[in-house]
């Protein structure tokens, strides 16, 4: 898979892109991360990017031409399964839109500014708008880097566990259970006798009803879906 992120910020991608699961599955060679900085690709003089908005108003916009130009650069080369806009008032951000993501060869991603980016490119270049959840962060950045880490690690061969990804929390709509490790017992904290009783059937059992508990407790919500 490859993604192409466009940014005016691409130095904010630096840090999470190169640490853990997403820097392996990079130096793998499973994904291909490609950061590209629209003021690369602003024609004037001074490389700017946003300009006033149209009807006045507060806050600059930014305009059609860099990102536009930038995006043709990619599609001549070529076609993307879905060029995503980050935004807040996208479409929300969940497991199953995940899922889906990372079925893809292509994704084209764009970092925008919420009121910030001509109406235009939402409309004729973009495929699809996605936020990561009601509150305002201060730019598509963060979103796309969350975006992308969700997507890559249910890439094949990027856990090292072939089968974590398929007992994620949320993947078979159920939280995860508890997990414990030595000692089996710390100052008087117990872990569950069960877990120590190598008893296989009784401890698929155990943890599928912790599941079943913590769901209905703490996102009741994926049970009525299902149920
Ligand atoms: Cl995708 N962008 C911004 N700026 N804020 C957000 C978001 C996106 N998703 C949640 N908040």
């Amino acid at each position: 898979m490859r993604i192409d992120i466009l940014t005016i910020f691409p130095d904010m991608f630096r840090g999470p892109f190169s640490e853990s699961i997403l820097k392996r599955a990079v130096e793998k060679g499973l994904v291909e991360i490609c950061l590209h900085d629209i003021r690369e690709f602003a024609s004037n003089k001074h490389r700017r990017v946003d300009d006033y908005p149209f009807g006045g108003g507060a806050g600059m916009v930014m305009m059609i031409e860099p990102i536009e130009r930038c995006m043709e650069s990619l599609t001549k080369e070529r076609a993307y399964d879905e060029v995503v806009f980050m935004t807040p008032d996208g479409e929300l951000f969940d497991q199953p839109m995940a899922n889906r993501l990372s079925t893809f060869n292509n994704l084209m991603v764009l970092c925008g500014h919420y009121k910030g980016i001509d109406q235009r490119i939402r409309d004729h270049l973009v495929s699809m708008e996605v936020s990561i959840g009601n509150y305002v962060l201060s730019g598509g950045e963060l979103p796309a880097a969350v975006m992308t880490d969700a997507v890559v690690r249910l890439l094949p061969g990027v856990l090292g566990d072939e089968t974590s990804a398929l007992s994620d929390s949320f993947q078979d709509g159920l939280l995860s259970p508890p997990v414990f490790t030595r000692p089996a017992e710390y100052k008087g904290w117990k872990v569950p006798d069960v877990l120590l009783s190598g008893h296989d059937r009784k401890i698929s059992e155990w943890r599928h009803e912790q599941s079943l508990e913590r769901t209905r407790r703490l996102r009741p919500g994926f049970l009525k879906n299902s149920e």
